[in-house]
């Protein structure tokens, strides 16, 4: 190929004006989507815009890829089964410093930004915080000059969509893919074989050694499907590759030849199941055999990847850990321990020795939950037929491990049990927790509370043996999508008062501190919240069909649906304020709109329930005029990142109430401090540190923390007697049962009830209840002091800095990864 620098590609294509961008745009029409200028629709013009960016990204990509090699830096890979991107025009305008441009480019066409990216589907790789998670890390990543990649699964099917039909959330397909997605590159000529099923195999090989292999397996195709993620306004830009299934050869020809034609196609249909649908399950595990595949199969594809670039160094295998270093977001890809050490001793003859200290020192791992119905467990069976030889390297690792264990604790016989990663008995489950701590050289929680907490349960025996290996890394969100692009009216108004490198620099907004008090500043932030209101009713107008109330104050509760988020909890205490407005239409000053969306795993019975209730009991109360003068409840279908963007600017109350102890950290609680809302919130997760940083005195917090909840638990808790003396609280849940808000059905809501009374209520809603009604009225008495509110509201912008994913991915950097951001060629 004739050799042209980027520098003259860059030049080709046209610079970043808007004549250029114009004629680019025009280009694409005409070339790429063969149509006719005078023909663009919506849809056409976001795409041939989205092509006019990747074209400016990309030039940026390869130099990025480039210094990786040239400077041969130690690159994180950052695995994970789910991204949660949500859109990108937007957030591309805004990294590529071209906001003014484009916005004057869509004015040619007769279009805003807003709608232009309406027309963008959801990237919805995910299922909530954990994905999201991952995507804020590679914009902070990207930004700060981390080298580094995102892996995981191009889903054909993301999180499904939901629609709200009678009160009942219904799924659909999510066809992201159905019109294209302009903002990747298909690499068809790097793809990687991946091999399932077959048998472990003894050999002799040449050099007289016993060893061993997989014989036998079938083969899928891991196809690289590469998404650009710029950095903000850097030149940098990193890659997020997913890899897609595809059979690995398109016909099975000796069927082909013998005429059983369809037969030859099954084959193929089933590679590509592989990677066609994202697991709707939050936190429960998910034991199907298809799951375990594309575990392994995103697994192998990028460990293959990274050995690639690897060996190009030419470097002894034992340089690995000071080349790479894998960071496992949770145990989903945890079977890459196994795998590198398989490819180490079976691929390149190195000793167990060798390998398993190459291995310990790469792998790191997140862990994002406490509960235990969330510790990923696969039947030995079932591994044994999709991964043999996995398998026979677990038990080996297993094997040495007990060694250890058991020179170090003598005689402790159940302490082997429990820490045995096979474990044993009837059905034996292969434990991926504990070969997560096992194989990896550090482990970490999600926020400071969450790393104390799992030191003290599910992983105690493990801080016994390896002290040093547990730490927290707090989560953080990236602040150029969540209020430089997704709030416009507070973001100019705080670059007009602190400039813009706060953009970069989140702990600068404590420069907003001393305005708290200024009048003048106050009124403007209030404006700014009461546009974000007037765009968030827009919205919910036109997409569905929702009224909402503009001048009321917006209680937020946007997350999955989870019996330990508490959603039942908020239900009560709108329950209770129904009740205070029927026996007296004054005895609530503060008009409220409650907003609730989010989500339920389709087989979760009870949350969706509660869907349901929130339902019900909305639409009594919106209809009933003795009360919606000061209370309203919407539930906003198909909670997305997209429309997180519309509700979070707007909320002036953010519900972050799970029962301490059962939230790792949230990030959604982030979101919302960061614009403006104060939280009711409870001492879990992450809520802690933004008291900490916020001042306990500008939040609400009620309920017992995390401590109490395990000392209440222990002494025996009762919630039949607290429902017998608390009179609000016996009131609501007699509504629920009586049929009030189910046309007199006393049955619908029976099962909700059951969960709180036979059930044990499980996540405590009752025990908080009383000190959640009486902080909602704290709520409300503040809210009729406008100036200390908006007060409040500034000092949560002001204080959450610390909450950057850039300080996240800088903690990682430097305690856990050991790489530095680094200078790009020119
Ligand atoms: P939270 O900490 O549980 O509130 O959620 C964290 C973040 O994940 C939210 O702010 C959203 O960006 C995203 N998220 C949560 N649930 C969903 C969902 O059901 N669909 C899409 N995104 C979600
Ligand atoms: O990870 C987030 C935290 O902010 C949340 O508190 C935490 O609940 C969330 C299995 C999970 N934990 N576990 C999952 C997701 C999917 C799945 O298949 C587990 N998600 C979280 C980010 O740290």
């Amino acid at each position: 190929m004739p050799k042209k620098d980027i520098a003259e590609f860059l030049e080709e294509i046209g610079g970043m004006d808007v004549e250029s961008l114009v004629n680019c745009v025009c280009r694409h029409h005409l070339s790429y989507l063969g149509r006719d200028y005078g023909r663009t629709d919506l849809f056409s013009l976001y795409q041939s815009l989205a092509y006019t960016l990747r074209d400016r990204l990309v030039g940026n990509w390869i130099k990025t890829q480039r210094s990786y090699y040239n400077q041969r830096a130690k690159s994180v890979y950052y695995l994970s089964l789910e991204f949660l991107t949500g859109k990108s025009l937007a957030s591309n305008t805004i990294s590529l410093g071209v906001e003014k441009e484009v916005t004057e480019v869509l004015e040619k066409f007769g279009v805003t930004l807003d709608e232009a990216e309406g027309a963008e589907a959801d990237a919805g790789l995910g299922n909530g915080g954990l994905g999201r998670l991952a995507s804020c890390f590679l914009d902070s990543m990207a930004s700060l000059g981390i080298p580094g990649y995102g892996y995981g699964i191009r889903y054909e099917y993301g999180i499904f969509k939901q629609a709200i039909e009678n009160g009942e959330q219904v799924e659909a397909p999510d066809d992201w893919l159905h019109s294209g997605n302009p903002w990747e590159f298909n690499r068809k000529g790097f793809m990687f074989t991946v091999r399932l099923y077959g048998r472990e195999e003894q050999y002799t090989h040449e050099d007289g050694s016993v060893r061993h292999r997989w014989a036998d397996s079938a083969k899928v195709m891991a196809v690289p499907v590469d998404m650009l993620i710029p950095g903000y306004r850097n030149g940098n830009v990193i890659n997020m590759r997913l890899w897609e299934a595809q059979p690995a050869r398109r016909f099975n020809f000796d069927l082909f030849n013998s005429g059983d034609y369809i037969r030859s196609m099954e084959d193929a249909v089933r590679s590509q199941t592989i990677s066609k649908v994202l697991y709707p399950n939050d936190r429960l595990s998910e034991g199907r055999e298809l799951r375990l595949v594309q575990q392994y199969f995103f697994v192998s594809a990028t460990i293959q990847d990274m050995m690639r670039r690897f060996m190009k160094l030419k470097l002894d295998f034992s340089e690995l850990p000071n080349r790479a270093v894998v960071q496992l977001n949770e145990t989903h890809p945890a079977i890459a321990i196994p795998e590198l050490m398989r490819i180490l001793i079976d691929e390149h003859m190195l000793n167990w020795d060798v390998a398993w200290r190459i291995c310990r020192r790469t792998f790191a791992y997140t862990n994002h939950t406490v509960m235990p119905e969330a510790l990923e467990t696969w039947p030995l069976d079932m591994m044994r037929k999709v991964l043999p030889r996995h398998v026979s390297i677990i038990f080996e690792i297993n094997r040495r491990f007990m060694e250890d264990v058991k020179s170090r604790f003598p005689g402790d016989e159940n302490r082997l049990k429990r820490m045995s990663i096979v474990e044993d008995s009837d059905s034996p489950q292969v434990r991926m927790a504990w070969l997560a701590v096992v194989g990896s050289f550090i482990v970490n929680g999600v926020s400071a509370l969450h790393g104390e907490l799992i030191k003290k349960s599910i992983f105690q025996d493990f801080v016994e043996m390896y002290p040093g290996r547990f730490t927290s890394v707090t989560n953080g969100i990236t602040p150029r999508r969540w209020l430089r692009q997704c709030n416009q009216p507070l973001s100019e108004l705080i670059t007009e008062k602190i400039g813009e490198d706060w953009v970069t620099d989140l702990a600068q907004l404590r420069k907003l501190e001393p305005l708290a008090e200024d009048p003048e500043f106050q009124d403007r932030w209030y404006k700014c919240k009461l546009k974000e209101k007037q765009r968030l009713v827009e919205y919910a107008r036109s997409e569905y069909g929702l009224y909402l109330p503009a001048d009321w104050m917006y209680d937020v509760h946007v997350k999955r649906i989870h019996e330990y988020k508490r959603q039942l909890l908020n239900v009560l205490h709108a329950v209770t304020l129904y009740c205070r407005l029927k026996k007296d239409p004054n005895s609530v000053t503060v008009p409220r709109l409650k907003i609730f969306a989010g989500k339920a795993a389709p087989g979760y019975f009870i949350a969706k329930r509660i869907i349901r209730l929130i339902n019900s009991v909305g639409a009594v109360v919106n209809s009933d005029s003795a009360v919606n003068h000061k209370l309203r409840i919407a539930f906003m279908p198909n909670y997305r990142v997209s429309q997180a963007e519309r509700i979070i600017p707007a909320t002036d109350l953010s519900e972050q109430i799970s029962l301490a102890g059962t939230e790792a950290s949230g990030t959604g609680n982030m979101k919302f401090a960061l614009n403006g809302a104060l939280t009711i919130g409870t001492l879990d997760g992450a809520n802690i540190e933004i008291m900490e940083e916020v001042g306990r005195e500008h939040m609400f917090i009620f309920g017992m923390d995390a401590d109490e909840v395990g000392a209440r638990r222990h002494n025996g808790y009762n919630p039949s007697e607290i429902a017998s003396t608390d009179q609000e609280l016996a009131e609501a849940l007699h509504y629920i049962g009586d049929g009030t808000f189910s046309e007199g059905d006393r049955e619908l809501f029976r099962p909700i009830l059951d969960t709180l009374f036979n059930g044990g209520d499980q996540y405590m809603v009752l025990a908080d209840y009383r000190s959640y009604v009486d902080a909602q009225d704290r709520v409300d008495e503040l809210w009729m002091d406008c100036k200390k509110w908006l007060r409040s509201s500034i000092l949560n912008t002001a204080g959450s800095g610390h909450f950057s994913s850039d300080r996240a991915i800088m903690d990682y950097a430097r305690n856990i990864w050991g790489v530095r951001p680094m200078k790009m060629d020119k």
